[in-house]
């Protein structure tokens, strides 16, 4: 299912279900951990389609601290950049888990724009292991993207990628504002 978005910013957004690795776009973007090597949920399931060259690059990176982001190589997935951002884990919303989520989106356009990177695709970072409320990770996601893409007018297409309906559905109630 694919859910465009209307009005100036979502033109250039859509929501699809499915998964992020298999998506040929310039890069997709990874719900990591600070330590970058790996783990459960999409950072696993990149992992193991990247192959493990990705692995080894992400060993010379050395770990990457909450809300900021690092880019590698895609190597074996469709897309050619993998750009890693380590979201908050979810403690009740008093621990300035919106402000680090929200900076994970703007340290990744920033790197995106850097790179000349023209399509990407996010997953719901925080918002399975790390249990931030879908909802409101969606309007941040859909906020932060906005004023990216009007910072970056270069950047032609995000796509968030939802795996279930209730993240769909969040993503429809953030566009819809
Ligand atoms: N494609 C798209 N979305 C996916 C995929 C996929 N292949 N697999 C899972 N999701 P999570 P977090 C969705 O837990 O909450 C890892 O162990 C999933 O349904 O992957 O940021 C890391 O190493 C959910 O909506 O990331 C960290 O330790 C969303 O991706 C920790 O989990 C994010 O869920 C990060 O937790």
């Amino acid at each position: 299912m694919t859910v465009t978005g209307s009005g100036t910013c979502s033109d250039k957004i859509e929501v699809i279900q499915g998964d992020i690795t298999a998506l040929d776009v310039d890069a997709i973007v990874n719900a990591a951990n600070t330590r970058l090597l790996g783990g459960g949920g999409v950072d696993g399931a990149i992992h193991r389609a990247a192959g493990p060259e990705l692995l080894e690059e992400c060993r010379g990176i050395g770990g990457c601290p909450t809300g900021e982001a690092r880019i590698t190589r895609g190597y074996r997935l469709p897309a050619r950049w993998v750009i890693h951002t380590v979201g908050p884990v979810w403690s009740g919303g008093k621990r300035r888990e919106p402000e680090l989520l929200a900076s994970c989106y703007r340290s990744v356009f920033q790197i995106a724009s850097e790179k000349g990177i023209k399509t990407l695709a996010f997953p719901a970072i925080s918002t399975g292991a790390y249990r931030f409320p879908p909802d409101h990770a969606a309007s941040i996601a859909v906020q932060e993207t906005c004023a990216a893409l009007e910072r970056y007018p270069e950047i032609e297409k995000v796509l968030f990628v939802c795996f279930d309906s209730r993240c769909l559905d969040a993503y429809k109630k953030a566009l819809a504002g």
